[in-house]
């Protein structure tokens, strides 16, 4: 009896020594196993004279059911403080503020170029875009610009590379969005071919140009917004009533001064330079460049199989990057660019 009291007493010592599910089950071999200590003491039963196997088959059935119920008692000590540790560990502190969920905003030349595009629309100007990676043919050639001409340089554009890793000739990212106006003049005359006369072509290419080009006032990306009206009589006069118009409105101002400056452009002729002046504010009086413009070049309209003779029509191009410095005061063209949080939030 004396023995079987110390059995138990012993399981429970070393079952209370294990913190883990695989050490306590080792230690229970040691007791109830095919070679345990309870075992082997049930074995010897057979030894003992047959009346007294009967008392001590029961004691020690006794002693085992106190080792079977103390490593029950063990086993469910091990897993409560198993989910203890885990709760622990994976407490989640529900007093935290939360993350939240940050407002995103437009960028203020994406500001710019929306109100642009709604301003033209509003008078019957579709809104048109294509390919940065250009070809030649309609970035240069049918624009009227010679193979000579200093644009097509590779100080001033940048051209893709072919497979070999030499220069593609062919292959470019776009210089202005005038090759958008190309293929919309090209898509246009494919559209209404069977047409004795087409319809009016009037359409704004707003987008992102590359040039080879950086400093406070250049940028190698920047936009650019151009515009082209097309028909049989369109005329100068045009070209300046839908300039000054939109200016006004872009401003939001009635006394602004608009003056077109002789210029050049290989795409128009005649060209002109596009100032206009504020009557008040920081900048009251001062002209200020805004826009290229001219009467769309006969050989450009030749390019794209438009009959010169028959239509004619103006267009014009500037830059919106340019023009939201001057509505929102900003004086350095990087800072739309440098990605910085600080100053591009200021105009959500
Ligand atoms: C400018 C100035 C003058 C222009 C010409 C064309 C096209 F495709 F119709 F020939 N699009 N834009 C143009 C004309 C652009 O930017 C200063």
């Amino acid at each position: 009896m004396h023995n079987f009291e110390q059995i138990v007493q012993a399981a429970s010592a070393a079952f209370a020594a294990t913190d883990n599910p695989d050490a306590l089950e080792q230690v229970k071999a040691a007791f109830l196993g095919k070679n345990g200590q309870i075992t082997d003491l049930l074995k010897g039963l057979t030894k003992l004279p047959p009346e007294e196997r009967k008392t001590a088959g029961a004691a020690i059935n006794r002693a085992k059911e106190a080792v079977e119920a103390e490593l029950n008692a063990r086993r469910e000590a091990i897993r409560q403080m198993a989910l203890e540790a885990r709760l622990a560990e994976e407490a989640l502190d529900v007093t935290l503020p939360g993350r939240g969920q940050p407002r995103g905003g437009l960028h203020p030349v994406t500001r710019t170029l929306e109100r642009i595009e709604g301003l033209f629309r509003s008078i019957g100007f579709d809104v048109a875009d294509g390919p940065e990676i250009e070809a030649d043919f309609q970035n240069f050639t049918a624009l009227n610009t010679p193979a000579d001409h200093p644009a097509r340089s590779m100080h001033d554009t940048f051209y893709l590379q072919d497979e070999t890793g030499g220069v593609a000739k062919n292959v470019l990212l776009r210089t202005h969005t005038s090759p958008i106006q190309v293929r919309y003049m090209q898509a246009h005359v494919a559209k209404y071919a069977s047409l004795a006369t087409m319809p009016e072509i009037r359409v704004i290419a707003p987008g992102r140009v590359y040039r080879v080009d950086s400093d406070a006032t250049h940028s190698p990306m920047f936009h650019q917004v151009e515009g082209l009206w097309i028909g049989e009589a369109v005329s100068f006069a045009d070209l300046k009533g839908v300039i000054g118009d939109f200016l006004r409105r872009f401003f939001e101002s009635d006394d602004l001064q608009v003056r077109f400056r002789p210029s050049f452009f290989p795409f128009t002729e005649p060209s002109a330079e596009i100032d206009m002046a504020f009557m008040q504010g920081a900048l009251k009086g001062r002209w200020l460049e805004i826009a290229g413009c001219g009467m769309v070049h006969p050989n450009v309209l030749r390019h794209v199989n438009i009959d010169p003779e028959k239509y004619i029509g103006f267009a014009f191009g500037m830059g919106p990057d340019r023009l939201t410095m001057l509505r929102y005061g900003v004086n350095d063209l990087r800072l739309f660019f440098d990605g910085d949080l600080r100053f591009l939030r200021q105009f959500v």
